[in-house]
């Protein structure tokens, strides 16, 4: 056990403790033992009074799910960690759909390199990258047809999503959807295809976690690192919209929803 883990088992005995204390005070018959208090009840009395944000400690038990958060990152971006946590599951069978008609294919960019990351799309047009380019196409170029529909349920996470980070009648035209397997990256880019320069991007983690960089405006600014998880959604636009990110080569691991990979959905308000 590491030593925030050891801080937040004292925490809890003595939470434990004192919650016991103050039952039994207030008990009305005095001889009598106290019932047990649930954990999750101290669980809950700890987040309930802010004695500690509940996302900056080490899980107690495995089977807790943490509670959603809202992060503020910078002027016209924020992360929701756990937004999407119970949709998860359906959001990464949906994937499986769309991959069996738009099968996952590694992009050549302009320079000539095959990117680490596998990507496919779905809505009215996909991004891609050639030889000749970057480019939003109506068609998918590995099979000549049209990207499959965005699902109802894409649409509606990724407005509700939008909304909440401040950005109303979010209506994306794509979705682009990256896959990582243990050692794929993203280098550090700007997302500068997309015509509407304040419409957000919002950004969608499943399975695998993975650390994003999160650079400024200027490719020569610090970057940070932000570990994301599946459920977590990052939404920037307005003033963030063109800050430098990527994400760090993914650490192998197995996740419950996606084995051996990370998944991304990035909506972008294309026109
Ligand atoms: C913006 N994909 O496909 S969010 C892309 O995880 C792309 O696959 C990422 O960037 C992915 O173009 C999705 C990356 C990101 C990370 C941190 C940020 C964007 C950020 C911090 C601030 C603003
Ligand atoms: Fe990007």
């Amino acid at each position: 056990m590491n030593q925030a883990a050891r801080q937040n088992m004292a925490f809890f005995r003595i939470m434990q403790i004192g919650l016991t204390i103050l039952c039994r005070d207030r008990s009305s018959q005095p001889g009598a033992e106290p019932a047990p208090i649930p954990r999750q009840a101290i669980i809950q009395a700890i987040i309930r009074y802010g004695l500690l944000s509940p996302r900056a400690m080490t899980p107690l038990f495995d089977d807790d799910p943490l509670p959603p958060s809202c992060e503020r990152l910078e002027e016209g971006a924020v992360l929701l960690r756990g937004f999407a946590a119970a949709q998860a599951p359906a959001l990464v069978e949906e994937v499986a759909r769309i991959a069996q008609a738009a099968p996952f294919r590694h992009l050549v960019t302009p320079g000539g390199y095959t990117m680490s990351v596998a990507m496919t799309n779905c809505g009215r047009v996909g991004w891609v990258s050639d030889r000749t380019g970057y480019r939003y196409d109506p068609a998918d170029p590995a099979t000549g047809s049209p990207w499959p529909a965005m699902p109802e349920s894409f649409l509606n996470l990724a407005a509700s999503a939008a909304a909440e980070a401040g950005f109303a009648r979010y209506d994306p035209d794509a979705c682009l959807i990256n896959r990582y397997i243990a050692g794929s990256k993203l280098g550090l880019h700007q997302d500068r295809d997309e015509k509407d320069a304040w419409a957000p991007i919002v950004s969608v983690s499943l399975g695998l976690p993975a650390v994003f960089l999160w650079g400024g405006k200027r490719r020569s600014e610090p970057v940070r690192r932000l570990r994301v998880e599946s459920g977590d959604i990052a939404v920037w636009g307005g003033p963030a919209r063109f800050v430098y990110h990527g994400v760090a080569p993914l650490k192998d691991g197995l996740h419950a929803l996606t084995g051996a990979a990370r998944i991304n959905l990035t909506f972008r308000k294309v026109f």
